[in-house]
Parts: structure tokens; sequence; C-alpha cells
């Protein structure tokens, strides 16, 4: 009789060791996961990205854990059974239950991160970049990012791939085209107004290379031969690095720049001391 009991009281060491696994191992992942989680958000779109993010991870940890939760139940009871006696539902109950049951995961998951992620995919690639917006060129290689601003008349010199030369020019500026006389080149540092759009136009020399600001909640690739646009606007002031997230060869480690959120005034003064040295 004892063997159809389906809850003893007594639980076998086993069972105890390997359920205190578990759960010391859940405890600890989310603990330390808790005290690393994201930097302290300086971006708009960012809010919607974090929202998204928490929204997976509690709706996603939810599902595992009732599945977990069921499994183990159904695991325990079947194991006071010395053999399989009956089936617990028709074939076809089986299939509704499970087409139902993964379709109701996705709809949770998936849905969920489409409802809050959609308005925020637009705002971020958005379809057509402000008027106003500050136009920040940056191309990446191995392993500085070369940062361009237009200047004063807001259009970038013209470029030329044979006219690289690491050391005096880059990105390869045509110097003879009119329009490449104010631009303003730096390596490894950006700066831009607070509370206003910023677009950056992303390229690449050589590999791909991936533009990641954690506070501000940006990364894109940029690869060789694409200029995808990606539009933030900057929230608060401060200084914040700027990362390679692609490992893209030997010294990817030390490809690191800083993005400086100033006010208006700050941003123009900053612009202008560094005009007169580029
Ligand atoms: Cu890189």
């Amino acid at each position: 009789m004892a063997m159809r009991r389906i809850f003893p009281l007594k639980l076998p060491v086993e069972a105890l060791l390997v359920g205190g696994l578990f759960l010391l191992t859940g405890f600890l992942g989310v603990g330390y996961g808790a005290r690393i989680w994201l930097p302290p958000l300086a971006s708009r779109h960012g809010a919607g990205i974090d929202a998204m993010l928490t929204y997976l991870l509690v709706a996603v940890g939810a599902l595992f854990l009732v599945g977990h939760v069921a499994l183990g139940v159904l695991i325990w009871r079947a194991a006071r059974q010395p053999r399989i006696t009956h089936r617990l539902a028709t074939r076809k109950t089986e299939w509704v239950l499970s087409a139902a049951l993964g379709l109701l995961m996705a709809l949770v998951a998936e849905g969920g991160v489409l409802a809050i992620g959609i308005p925020v995919w637009s705002e971020y690639f958005g379809a057509v970049p402000p008027r106003h917006a500050l136009l920040v060129e940056v191309t990446a290689q191995q392993f500085v990012w070369n940062v361009r601003y237009p200047g004063d008349d807001g259009v970038f010199g013209r470029t030329d791939a044979r006219l690289i030369d690491d050391a005096s020019n880059p990105i390869g500026t045509d110097r003879d085209d009119p329009a490449a006389a104010d631009d303003v080149v730096l390596q490894n540092e950006i700066a831009v107004p607070v509370g206003q759009p910023v677009t950056v136009r992303l390229r690449s020399k050589d590999v791909i290379h991936s533009f990641f600001l954690p506070h501000l909640r940006v990364k894109q690739d940029a690869v060789p031969g694409m200029t995808p646009e990606i539009v933030f606007v900057p929230t608060r002031k401060g200084t914040f690095e700027i990362a390679c997230a692609e490992l893209c060869g030997l010294a990817h480690y030390r490809m690191q720049g800083f993005l400086h959120v100033l006010s208006e005034d700050e941003f123009r003064l900053w612009l202008q001391e560094h005009s007169s040295g580029s």
C-alpha cells in the first residue's frame, strides 16, 4: 500500500539533494543577475527596451516555473506507481492540449514583446529622422571609432577609400571637396546635446563592428558597405562608454570611446574647440 501513496511524508535523500541543488542554483542565479543588471538608463527609447526585457523575463520566467512545477509533480506521482496503468488523456486531448499550451506560451512571450517592442523599434530606426536631429557619422575600424561632424554647412565632405591614411586621414576625406573644409573628424570622442534627437550614421572600414552604448540601450552593427542610421534621444548629462559589441579582432577589447552628453551651450563650445584642432 505504501507504494501507492502519491506524496509520502518522508522524502528520499536524493530528492532533497537534487531539489535543493536546483533551488540554490535558481536563487543564486537570480541574485547574481539582479546585481549586475543594466546600467542606469540615459535615453528616451531605452525605457521601452527595459520594459520589454523586464516583461520577457517575468513572463517567460513564470512560464518556466509553472512548466517545471507541473513536470515535477507529474514525475513525482508517476514514480510512485509500479507500472503504467492508464493514459491520463486520449491522444486527441494530448494533441489539443499541447497545441493550445504552445500557442498560449508563444502569445504570452512573443505577443507581449511585439506589443511593447514595435513602438520602440520605429522610434529607434525612425523611418524619417527628425529635421533638427544632430547628424554624426561614426566609421568603425580595428580598433578605433572615427567620428565626423558635418560642420556648419551640414554636409559631409566626399570620402574616397584610396585617400585613407591611418595617421593623417583615417576616413579618406577628399580635401578638394569644399563641403569637407568644415568637417570635424575625431577619434573615440562624441559629444551630443542632452534632450535632442541624435542620428548616428554607421560605417565600417574593415570588418563588422557593433556600436554599443550600454547606458543608452543603443546597439547596432557597423557593416562594411552599409550605412545604417539609428536615432536616439539622450536624457541625462554625463560621460558614457562606447563599446564594440562584436568580436572584431585581437585588440577588440580596447576598442573603446566616450559619449559626452552636454548642455546645448557646452556642446556648442565643445564642437568649436574640437573644430579648430581637426
Ligand atoms: Cu570592433
